[in-house]
């Protein structure tokens, strides 16, 4: 049985928020963002809003009861500005009325006046202010200092990535619908309905048991729903509580672009030096993350480069050093692989500096000091079960990779107008929430008298497949077809205290807790069936195939007639569950502990071809070799590495987001930004499951799946680079992402590609 919402997603009948039907009085918000990245409000002034026909009300900063405060690690993100605006978009005031139309109209009319100051757009330049959000934090290993008198061979860069748009199909959005005696209940487009309940509490200055959230499903999240979800759920939660009215808010695509924040752009300066025979003896990194306006996620999403500094590399001696650096852009936030790609990406590009200083194949360096099984990270943590080296040396038995960078060689010694290049790129990712509080999840199981089975979890669906992921985990659990199992809405009250769907641990938490209510069902279940097949002890009970089994042999009872008959006889056929991740710890004084329950391995080699008077670059073939473990649904992984995948190669070649020097984005429609289609994607996609993988450290051996593959995409912008140092033998050392068709003429052109992220100023070194 597939997945039930391809159905409804292919007849157009799965719902989101922006398709429920409108309640009596509905009303229709328009928010008004700051104009400019950074000033002083001096006046605003609703008069002129409040004159049209239909405007109910207009909320300010001055309407809120409660805290006007949203940010969900620091407390620095007011829901609507208070005095001072921080960046272009940053919510000021929101118009409630009745039609869309005029809550859009009207908000032009609102009087804002701002004194501007001097916007900081760049994370070095805000650096050199001393505009941290927190104090720098280092992880170390080993000894770098003396280190580096051993190497043979050391070199210095820098790498710049850029920002990335979630680009989910369904924008941000909400209705809140009040209820009796100040409650509220919020749809909101969140994978993170307990995030949403708790600021709309906070803001409310209501308790949480006065907020109801609930989510069906949405139309993509990638890490932007993750905490950006939230404002637009509190201001129609704050709405509906001032007026008595529902109030639906769904971004259109243009506010969506400008007011939230996209994945973190990084600046950063490596050193990496390695012995004669290519080992890595020492790295030394300073990341500069710009953080936007805002902290949002931006620590744990610091914290998470520090974590993948090393990437899929054993090295004994690291100093890694990450700066979030607040400036006066859209608060950036989660976005698939949180913080890790950004890190990947600066050691690949000092491996693909070192390899063409000592003249080796950047493969030869990346396999020689590839993790090993109990290889230490910087963190402390050793590698347990790595699969770094199996899962390279079986890509390269099957696809070969001397083989393929020969004929990418041969084709480049015969053709002029075009270039070949290859990459291989490993991924090693960890598995848990950082924060460890963050790693629990709980499950509500109800079998009902029919033999039907209903299940709520923490767990957001929004297009990876958690839903049927725990479909079969409930199927498996009580022997029943997963025909029979359907996934309620994810709501805080069926299910409270949830982390949010992230961090590619939702199957396995909300999995796991699931399974962990379905045995204690399953356990009642066999006590009955026992006495009922005669006094059999309750241990010889099983369930398969929708029938019960006493030793193994099928019995005449069967799934229906058993829940009729247990129910009848009053046996409980509900039950919740808790599930907390075991042996995970982080000190972070220290910053040394076990703060992962496992790490996802996988090699991809990438094949590129650059026609060098175009600039244009074509992904010809992705061939990997991915360590899902024990697969709970097959296709719904495979889906999941190819999106994935899609998404890095994206950010590596081809989403530019840029800002004018007044800190204004300048892709602000879907026009202006192109993300990775069809035809973007290789013609040649290769996905192999690393065979016999087993995980004893997540649900029926499974590995979290969601974000590693993304990190797959680095390898193309290091095919292209191989591409165009072929084209060029004298190749800039620039190290700048997005690789797009305009950089890639530049260096074809012997020039510096300039820098992704706006550098408006010296950086301070
Ligand atoms: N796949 C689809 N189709 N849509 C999404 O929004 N989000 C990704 C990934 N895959 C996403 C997706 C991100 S950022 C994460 S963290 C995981 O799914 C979350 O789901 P999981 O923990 O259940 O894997
Ligand atoms: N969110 C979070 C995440 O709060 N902590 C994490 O470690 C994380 N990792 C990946 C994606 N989201
Ligand atoms: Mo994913 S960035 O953890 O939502």
């Amino acid at each position: 049985m597939s997945r039930e919402d391809v159905y409804l997603h292919v007849r157009g009948e799965s719902t989101f928020v922006d398709d429920l039907a409108a309640p009596a009085g509905q009303l229709f918000a328009a928010v008004l963002g700051s104009p400019v990245a950074h000033g002083t409000i001096t006046r605003l002034d609703a008069s002129g809003a409040l004159q049209h026909s239909g405007v109910v009300r207009v909320l300010t900063a001055a309407d809120i009861p409660g805290e006007n405060q949203i940010g969900p690690i620091l407390p620095d993100e007011p829901l609507l500005a208070d005095g001072t605006v921080h960046h272009v978009g940053q919510p000021v005031a929101v118009v409630l009325a009745e039609t869309l139309a005029a809550a859009r109209r009207a908000r032009r009319d609102i009087a804002l006046e701002i004194d501007p100051l001097p916007p900081v757009l760049d994370a070095r330049a805000a650096a050199a202010r001393g505009q941290l959000l927190l104090p720098a934090r280092t992880f170390a290993l080993g000894d770098v200092d003396a280190a580096w008198s051993r190497c043979a061979q050391v070199v210095t860069g820098r790498a710049d990535s850029g920002a990335q748009e979630h680009f989910y199909l369904e924008t941000q959005g909400a209705l809140a619908v009040p209820a009796e005696n100040g409650t509220v209940v919020i749809h909101s487009s969140t994978q993170s309905p307990t995030g949403v309940q708790r600021q709309a509490a906070r803001v409310l200055g209501v308790p949480m048991h006065a907020v109801e959230v609930d989510v069906r499903r949405l139309g993509g999240g990638f890490g932007g729903k993750e905490d950006q979800a939230t404002p637009w759920a509190v201001i129609c939660a704050l709405g509906a509580a001032l007026t008595g009215c529902a109030v639906r808010l769904v971004l259109d695509r243009r506010d969506d672009l400008v007011m939230t924040g996209k994945r973190h752009p990084y600046s950063s300066d490596f050193k990496l030096g390695l012995a004669e025979d290519g080992e890595f003896l020492a790295y030394e990194v300073v990341y500069y993350q710009n953080a936007g306006s805002a902290a949002d996620l931006s620590p744990a999403i610091l914290e998470r480069s520090l974590f993948h500094a090393t990437g899929s590399y054993a090295i004994a001696n690291v100093r890694a050093t990450a700066l979030s650096c607040r400036t006066n852009l859209a608060p950036f936030t989660a976005f698939r692989g949180f913080g890790g790609p950004q890190a990947m990406f600066v050691l690949e590009a000092a491996i693909d500096a070192a390899a063409r200083g000592m003249g080796v194949a950047a493969r030869d360096l990346q396999r020689r000091n590839l993790l090993r099984e109990g290889s230490v990270f910087p963190y402390g943590q050793t590698a347990d079960e790595c699969h770094a080296e199996r899962c390279w040396n079986e890509a390269d038995r099957a696809y070969d990779f001397a083989a393929i960078a020969s004929a990418a060689a041969e084709h480049n010694r015969s053709h002029a107008g075009t270039k070949k290049g290859t990459a291989v790129m490993p991924v090693c990712f960890g598995i848990s929430f950082t924060n460890p509080s963050l790693n629990q999840a709980g499950a509500l199981v109800h079998v009902y008298a029919d033999g039907s089975v209903g299940v709520a979890t923490g767990a957001v669906e929004m297009g990876q497949g958690v839903n049927q992921k725990i479909r079969r985990i409930v199927a498996a659990a009580l022997g029943v077809a997963t025909a029979r199992v359907r996934l309620d809405t994810t709501n805080t009250s069926r299910v409270a205290n949830t982390s949010p769907t992230a961090a590619s641990a939702g199957a396995d938490l909300n999995g796991m807790a699931t399974r962990l209510a379905c045995l204690q069902i399953r356990g009642r279940l066999q006590q009955f069936a026992a006495d009922r097949l005669g006094g059999a002890e309750p241990a010889q009970i099983g369930f398969a195939d929708e029938r019960v089994l006493l030793a193994g042999q099928s019995t005449p009872l069967d799934w229906p007639e058993l829940i009729r008959s247990a129910q009848l006889a009053r046996i409980d056929l509900s039950a919740h569950a808790h599930y907390a991740t075991p042996r995970i710890a982080f000190d972070k004084t220290a910053e040394k502990g076990r703060p992962f329950a496992y790490h996802v391995y996988g090699t991809a080699i990438t094949e590129v071809t650059l026609d060098c008077l175009r600039g244009t670059a074509t992904i010809d073939a992705v061939r990997l070799v991915h360590d899902a473990g024990k697969s709970i649904d097959l296709a719904t992984d495979r889906g999941q590495v190819e999106g994935a995948l899609a998404q890095g190669l994206g950010w590596m070649l081809l989403e530019d987001v840029t800002w004018d020097e007044a800190g204004r984005l300048r892709q602000d429609t879907a026009g202006k930004y192109k993300v990775p289609d069809l035809g973007f994607v290789p013609p040649v996609l290769e996905v192999a499951f690393l065979e016999d993988a087993d995980n004893p450290h997540a649900v029926l051996g499974s590995k979290g799946i969601g974000e590693p593959p993304l990190m797959y995409g680095i390898g193309a912008y290091f095919a292209l680079r191989d591409a165009l140092a072929a084209a060029r033998g004298d190749l800039a050392a620039d190290y700048t992402a997005p690789l797009t068709c305009e950089r890639t003429l530049q260096l074809l052109a012997g020039r510096a590609t300039g820098h992704a992220t706006p550098n408006l100023e010296e950086s301070p070194s």
